[in-house]
């Protein structure tokens, strides 16, 4: 057997090069990259053998500035390219490693690939306890990292070199497995990572992982289809599977083929064009009128590709009608299980094939294809409305956001995760191509914005990446604003200061709690939070860091700023101040947040009523 002698850092960088994935006959490099931060966890071992691919042309490498932000970049990126390919991403031991933690989780709950290869303490113990080293005096083989396991699809440890073949091709077959794959943890004890051994040369072959499109059992399509037929009000909710699998097109053919509208979750905007007839636009909790009605009396509901989060369902409220049945085609059997559905465990592209034979020759009629039409298109005018409400002295939000639609145009990518903005988005914005919506409402992760934003124009260098970020997020992380001005990688931010936590502002006041601790106020002479506005100035913050800022204040402004943006060469943040009190329009949908059951306070009690009445609206989709 021939061998080759590499450390265990080497071994790992090599491995990872030479992965490829490959569907429908086109291949991908499997891992395009590796950020990281460097201690003394992974400096000496892997930050060694990527310096040799470095000057060797092999696996790029990037620097990051927080460690919970690259793993961000790499999902993003992974998003991006539609689970394709992805990033690895290595830290040193200890804080290093447990900052990626909340990354891993939001990976996971997305269902996208992401490697991590955090440092671990030393194998041999040695050096026991090394700086940044946990000790359990009940268990010497626990170091920090176990706290990745509850949040991966695989963990692995290497305690030894001979484990590593074994634990590297389990790692690749997690990340490339549609139904199981999220954060992959390899968790590389630092003195391990240095050690050399003599690997079979077969190792670092290229490799190709095939991505498969999973057919539909039959007998589950027979099901699907029968229960189908004996509809009159069909609704399909499409989540980010449909995406994952490409089958954009499939769904649009499905849904006209036989007249059956579409709401979409969060991951599955980008689903269908918005001023496609059929195309309901945002169903649930932050659902649009159009959606949220055809729900509330829809007959069975055929789920492609979601994960029936308690957004998409309004929290259990928003399919209302009596006898209400699902039809999930998922490729995981644990999301084609939920709400007691007709399960088809396969690929969306292949099962929607596969039930379009069984359900040929039937189609809904056309007064419910025309009530459908009619609810969207009501739905559109007041989303002109919102664009253009002309607030004042701050504009709105959602005035923002119709800017932003007009100004990304048609290649555009609109990115956010966490505060108002999701959720505005999610109603508002025209989605016009499958990959211009990049909302991450899975973990909704505050300082995903940019980090994400920097993930999704790595992947597609070609689009401008519209980050949309809120003044909280900002501020829990900018960082990775500074990896895009090393890396030249040209980022639109746009900056929305309403000072504070406008969502939860919102939210607090509606179970009573009168927006307690959401604004970001000095101490007043009473002690409380509600004297005057910080002093942040968010826009010189983003200057200091090297980024082109543009300040604005009216919509005007901001509009011009935003084709400014456009053209520039270089990451530019467009600064702008809105009213926090200016919502986006109703849909009367409902999310349960559970209201204090006792309390001094009338507000919490008014609230705890009108939470015990909606409440009654819950179903268990049984
Ligand atoms: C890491 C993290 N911490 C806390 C939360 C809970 N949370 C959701 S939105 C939000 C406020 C976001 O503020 P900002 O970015 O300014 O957006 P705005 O609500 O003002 O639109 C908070 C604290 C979260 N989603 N993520
Ligand atoms: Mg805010």
């Amino acid at each position: 057997m021939t061998t080759v002698r590499l450390t265990v850092g080497q071994a790992v960088v090599r491995f990872l090069d030479a992965q490829r994935s490959e569907r429908d006959g086109t291949r991908h490099r499997l891992i395009e990259g590796c950020f990281g931060i460097f201690g003394h966890g992974n400096v000496a071992g892997l930050g060694q053998g990527l310096l040799e691919a470095e000057l060797g042309g092999g696996l790029r490498y990037m620097q990051a500035r927080n460690e919970q932000a690259m793993v961000h970049a790499a999902t993003a990126f992974a998003r991006t390219r539609n689970r394709m390919s992805t990033l690895a991403c290595t830290s040193s031991i200890g804080p290093g490693a447990t900052n990626m933690v909340t990354g891993a989780a939001l990976a996971t709950i997305n269902r996208l690939p992401v490697l991590l290869l955090p440092g671990d303490v030393f194998a041999t113990r040695v050096a026991d306890p090394v700086l940044q080293q946990l000790e359990q005096p009940n268990a010497q083989d626990v170091s920090v990292n176990d706290a990745f396991r509850p949040v991966s699809r695989f963990f692995d440890r290497v305690w030894r070199p001979e484990q590593l073949p074994s634990a590297l091709l389990a790692a690749m077959r997690v990340l490339t497995d549609p139904a199981e794959t999220g954060a992959v943890t390899l968790a590389l004890p630092q003195d391990v990572q240095a050690e050399a051994y003599d690997w079979p040369a077969e190792l670092f072959r290229e490799r190709v992982w095939h991505i498969p499109r999973t057919p539909p059992d039959p007998a589950g399509v027979a099901r699907a289809a029968e229960a189908i037929r004996s509809a009159r009000r069909p609704l399909i909710v499409a989540g980010g599977g449909v995406i994952y699998s490409e089958a954009t097109h499939a769904l649009k053919e499905f849904a006209g083929t036989f007249g059956i509208p579409v709401g979409q979750t969060q991951a599955g905007k980008g689903t269908m064009r918005f001023d496609d007839p059929l195309c309901a636009g945002a169903i649930g909790a932050t659902g649009t009128t159009a959606a949220n009605e055809l729900a509330a009396r829809a007959d069975v509901v055929i789920g492609i590709g979601t994960r029936w989060s308690d957004f998409t369902t309004a929290s259990r409220t928003v399919f209302a009608e009596t006898g209400v049945r699902f039809v999930n085609i998922n490729v995981a059997s644990f999301d084609a299980a939920k709400q007691s559905g007709v399960a088809v465990v396969a690929d969306a592209r292949a099962a929607l094939d596969a039930l379009a034979l069984a359900l040929a020759g039937w189609k809904t009629e056309p007064a419910y294809r025309a009530r459908a039409a009619e609810l969207s298109a009501r739905w559109q005018t007041t989303v002109e409305a919102a664009y253009t409400t002309r607030r004042q002295p701050r504009p709105a939000q959602a005035e923002i956001i119709g800017v932003v639609n007009e100004v990304s145009a048609d290649t555009g990518i609109v990115l956010s995760a966490a505060g108002s903005m999701p959720g505005d988005l999610h109603k508002l914005w025209r989605t016009r191509d499958v990959a211009g919506y990049h909302v991450e409402y899975g973990y909704s992760c505050m300082g995903y914005e940019i980090a994400g934003g920097l993930g999704a124009k790595l992947a597609a260098p070609d689009r401008e990446v519209f980050v949309m970020v809120g003044d909280g997020s900002y501020l829990m992380m900018a960082s990775e604003l500074v990896t895009a001005v090393q890396e030249g990688i040209k980022l639109v931010v746009v900056c929305v200061d309403n000072h504070g936590f406008a969502s939860i502002g919102n939210l607090s006041e509606s179970v009573g709690s009168q927006r307690f601790g959401t604004s970001y106020r000095y101490r007043g002479p009473d002690g409380r939070l509600n004297g005057g506005f910080l002093p942040v100035d968010l826009a010189a913050n983003a200057a200091s860091l090297g980024v082109y800022v543009l300040r604005t204040r009216t919509i005007e402004e901001f509009r011009q700023a935003l084709v400014k943006a456009r053209a520039a060469d270089r990451t530019t943040l467009v600064y702008i101040e809105t009213d926090p009190m200016a919502g986006a329009p109703p849909s009367d949908a409902w999310w349960d947040v559970p209201v204090a059951e006792v309390g001094t306070l009338a507000s919490t009690r008014d609230a705890r009523a009108s939470y015990e009445k909606a409440k009654e609206r819950q179903r268990p989709y049984l």
